[in-house]
């Protein structure tokens, strides 16, 4: 049914349909919103831009490799502190962030020149970094740099760099999806095919859609590896710009963002008659089954059983101690995209929690339909919120804990309900059993802290509760 975010609809009615709790008996035919469509005019939106989609989300993960934009310098913040795709690069990629700053005098007069400058400059600096991505931004989108031609002179002139580019301005679709989608194609259309990789085993993967936050694909990796399976290359977390440029050889995509990676498999698939097979790393049963059916691809289901029966009996004691825990706790599940539909069912399954709202920013209809088949009934999801939905969903919904990011997270923390940084977290790895726990340890650490009993109004020793149990760890 759809539901009315009152302060909000009062004065953006358009809004109504972007908000609905699923009824009784309700299934996905009745309860969904509306869903990536573009920012309603009035509405405060957290969404990112198509460049930010491109370079930050999926270009930058990449780890030996000198990331420029070419822009104005805010475009190019997100670093160490702020994103968490580290690599085993010395995490190059998250330590140095390159930008042509471009100022007034380029915008009138072409920055093509400074770019060329710029670029010297970087690999001049850096004199190991052979491989180079550009990220248009809006500015040299709407004075038309050429940023291909330069690559091409670059690289004529210097034979032994390679250089990507990126045309996915911020204003290049309604979010960061846009950007998604068009780092997708580029890269295909650039560089899948341009280097032919060694061939290892006679199982060969691509593992896509995967930024390694706080090692995550470092975990699932080492599954793989496990089951002597040779990844040819990571799309794109800790990945190598070469193995990118080989993904041709495949036999198997193997698929855990759908949503901002579904593009360059499909192309794979459609080009190079490459399968596509959608897995799910997080939580125990979901990721025992994609193990299972990557193990069924190649016929080898024996080892993925032998690792699924040695890290069940390993972390299972441990991620039912935080279930019993955990049962019952409210939670808002408040992602970006495809995490809302990977966690829905598996947090209330695994670990007892009732989800009482999912959102998604970004998410495709397909990303909210998903979610809402995951959740139960009562549950309020929410497409593109603003600040004020948000903060009547709070009010009215009282979570014990809100799964999202640092915009509608510092805004929780004001109004003292705790929240867990979803996005770039810090205490990972998630993915992986011993991961699972560790999410579970983190949610059941936010949930118990005791600073969030504490009233900066009202400090008094005596009421610092000294009942709850916080783990520091593990
Ligand atoms: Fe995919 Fe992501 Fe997500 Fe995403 Fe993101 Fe992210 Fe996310 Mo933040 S690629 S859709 S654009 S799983 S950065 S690693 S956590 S919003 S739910």
């Amino acid at each position: 049914m759809p539901y009315h975010l009152f302060k909000c609809s009062e004065s953006i009615p358009e809004r109504e349909k972007h908000s609905v709790i699923k009824g009784p008996g309700e299934d996905i035919t009745s309860a969904l919103p509306l869903g990536y469509l573009n920012t309603i005019p009035g509405s405060l939106s957290e969404r990112g831009c198509a460049y930010c989609g491109a370079k930050h989300v999926i270009g930058t993960p990449m780890k030996d490799v000198i990331h420029m934009s070419h822009g104005p310098i805010g475009c190019t913040y997100d670093t160490w502190q702020t994103k968490r795709y580290i690599s085993d690069n010395d995490n190059f990629q998250l330590k140095y962030t390159f930008a042509t700053d471009m100022k007034e005098q380029n915008i009138v007069f072409g920055a093509e020149k400074m770019l060329k400058k710029n670029i010297l400059e970087a690999f001049k600096a850096f004199p190991t970094m052979k491989r180079m991505t550009i990220y248009q931004t809006c500015a040299s989108a709407l004075i038309g740099d050429d940023i291909g031609a330069i690559a091409d002179e670059i690289m004529e002139e210097m034979p032994d760099v390679d250089i990507f580019v990126c045309n996915s301005p911020g204003f290049g679709g309604p979010s960061q999806s846009g950007g998604h989608h068009k780092i997708n194609i580029a890269w295909m259309n650039q560089k899948v095919g341009t280097v032919e990789p060694e061939i290892t085993s006679d199982y060969v993967i691509n593992y896509v859609g995967e930024y390694n936050i706080q090692g995550d694909q470092e975990v699932m990796q080492d599954f793989f590896k496990r089951m002597g399976i040779q990844i040819l290359s990571t799309f794109t977390g800790n990945g190598s710009y070469d193995d990118l440029r080989g993904m041709h050889r495949a036999q198997l995509n193997v698929l855990e963002c759908a949503r901002s990676a579904e593009y360059i498999c499909n192309e794979l698939r459609v080009r190079y008659g490459i399968p596509r097979l959608d897995i799910d790393g997080f939580g125990f049963e979901p990721l025992s089954s994609s193990l299972r059916k990557v193990a069924m691809f190649f016929g080898i289901e024996d080892r993925a059983e032998a690792i699924i029966t040695e890290e069940t009996a390993r972390w299972k004691p441990e991620l039912d101690w935080y279930k019993a825990r955990l049962t019952h706790k409210k939670v808002c599940l408040w992602p970006g995209g495809s995490k809302l539909w990977h966690w829905a069912n598996v947090l209330h399954e695994e670990m007892g929690i009732d989800i009482v709202s999912v959102y998604t920013k970004f998410g495709h209809q397909q990303d909210m339909e998903k979610g809402i088949s995951r959740c139960e009934e009562g549950a309020l999801a929410i497409d593109d919120p603003n600040e004020l939905e948000n903060m009547e969903a709070m009010e009215t919904l009282e979570p014990d804990i809100i799964l999202t990011g640092k915009r509608p997270g510092e805004v929780a923390k004001k109004v003292r309900v705790p929240y867990l940084n979803a996005h770039a977290y810090h205490n990972g790895p998630w993915k992986g059993y011993e991961g699972w726990v560790r999410f579970a340890r983190d949610i059941y650490n936010g949930i118990y802290s005791p600073i969030h009993k504490l009233s900066l109004l009202d400090i008094s020793k005596d009421e610092i509760p000294t009942d709850v149990g916080f783990e520091t760890q593990r």
